[in-house]
């Protein structure tokens, strides 16, 4: 006999966004203070060829590379002091919620609202980000007793695919019976692990939160949000989006400054490897669910690079990033690691009619892939 599953349906959508917002030309002019601090700081030394001079970033490279125009921040006093270079936290007690915890618990009580749900009705809570604020305690389990949730919570992190990997835990949990109402949030604090003193990778971070309610079917009124009809993940190894910051460091007597223990990439060589990737992901996916690209209305793609996206959306149906097929929001808020893709998902879903179909696509560190294909009830 044949086991039957439920289905599933993500139910409601949130999003978090800090206040404070970053244009390029305030980074810019940031960026080139800090340059010549640094360049007249070492003047003799660049002058005796021992030590490279820094050089100025530039408005018209950042948008023309990546299509990124602003992006919100959630201090940017720290980040913009040419002294300084990196946003400016307030420690905070052990007995207060904490920054991440806060941020989450924002944005999965808009997708809880979204989704006409009680906190008391969760049962279990995925924090899935890029990179988390400490060790343990779990993140999740602080944002589940915040919500007021039951059941259980579990941090994961697969970088910028973070969030479709959660939302095939979710998928799975919900299938199998262990949970009825997962939320999923994406706690992006890219802030604080992005290192603004590099000309080469200053421009491409912002924070956010977004959060989904996942739901079995049968338990979401009809016509009321998206079934999910296949997630699909992949990885391979790569070094070329690092970060070696851990708890090893101190015990390997590292300088906390060390240039490899912020974000650090070798952004051609992704660009070139992880679009052909991503598009014949999406291209497998679909047709294991005998489906093809053009009969997808919209896709919610990672959102790092506008030209990685013209290319992954010209391949799959000749398409153009930023119609209305793909959508683009990277130009507001620039790459928000595994909140991207969500963020787009959660602007863009309204005009959706019941039985069109979308995809929800992240790619990025790992190298790591993640799809979900979704319909409109
Ligand atoms: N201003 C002016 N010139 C610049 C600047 C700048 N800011 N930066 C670089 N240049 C110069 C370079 O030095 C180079 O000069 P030259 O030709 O003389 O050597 C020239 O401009 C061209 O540089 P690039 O070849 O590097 O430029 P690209 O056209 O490749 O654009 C990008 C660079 C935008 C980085 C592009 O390669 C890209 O977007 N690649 C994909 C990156 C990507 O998707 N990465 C994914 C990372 S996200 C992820 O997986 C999650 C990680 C966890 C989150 C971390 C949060 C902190």
């Amino acid at each position: 006999m044949q086991a039957s599953f439920p289905g599933v349906v993500i139910s409601g959508s949130g999003l978090f966004r800090p206040a404070d917002v970053i244009t390029n030309d305030e980074l810019v002019t940031a960026f080139n203070a800090y340059a010549d601090r640094q360049n007249a700081l070492h003047a003799d030394a660049i002058a005796a060829g021992t030590h490279q001079a820094l050089t100025h970033s530039s408005v018209e490279f950042i948008e023309k590379a990546s299509g990124i125009r602003q992006r919100f921040v959630l201090e940017k006093s720290g980040v913009l002091d040419p002294a300084r270079m990196y946003p400016r936290f307030e420690p905070r007690g052990d007995d207060q919620l904490s920054l991440m915890a806060e941020i989450a618990v924002d944005a999965a009580r808009q997708a809880l609202a979204d989704a006409g749900v009680s906190g008391e009705q969760v049962d279990a809570v995925i924090c899935a980000s890029a990179n988390m604020q400490r060790a343990y305690p779990a993140m999740a389990i602080e944002i589940q007793q915040a919500l007021g949730a039951r059941g259980f919570g579990f941090d994961m992190n697969v970088a910028c695919s973070s969030a479709t990997f959660a939302i095939e835990q979710a998928t799975n949990a919900l299938r199998c019976g262990t949970a009825r109402c997962v939320v999923v949030v994406n706690p992006e604090i890219t802030s604080a692990h992005l290192e603004w003193r590099d000309r080469d990778c200053h421009f491409i971070f912002g924070d956010v939160c977004t959060a989904l309610v996942l739901q079995r079917s049968d338990e979401v009124p009809s016509g009321r949000g998206f079934e999910v009809l296949g997630t699909q993940l992949v990885t391979q190894f790569s070094n070329n989006i690092r970060n070696n910051f851990g708890f090893m460091n101190r015990a390997e007597d590292r300088d906390p400054k060390d240039r490899d223990l912020t974000f650090y990439q070798e952004g051609r060589k992704v660009f070139k490897e992880v679009v052909p990737m991503a598009a014949a992901h999406i291209e497998a996916h679909l047709a294991a669910l005998s489906l093809a690209p053009a009969q997808v209305r919209r896709f919610w793609l990672h959102q790092a690079n506008q030209g990685m996206n013209q290319l992954v959306i010209k391949k799959l149906v000749g398409a153009d990033a930023g119609s209305e097929v793909a959508p683009l929001i990277l130009d507001r808020y620039a790459n928000t690691a595994s909140a991207g893709s969500v963020i787009a998902f959660h602007e863009y879903r309204g005009d959706l009619q019941a039985g069109d179909l979308g995809v929800i696509c992240s790619f990025g560190a790992g190298y790591s892939i993640g799809s979900v294909v979704v319909r409109k009830r």
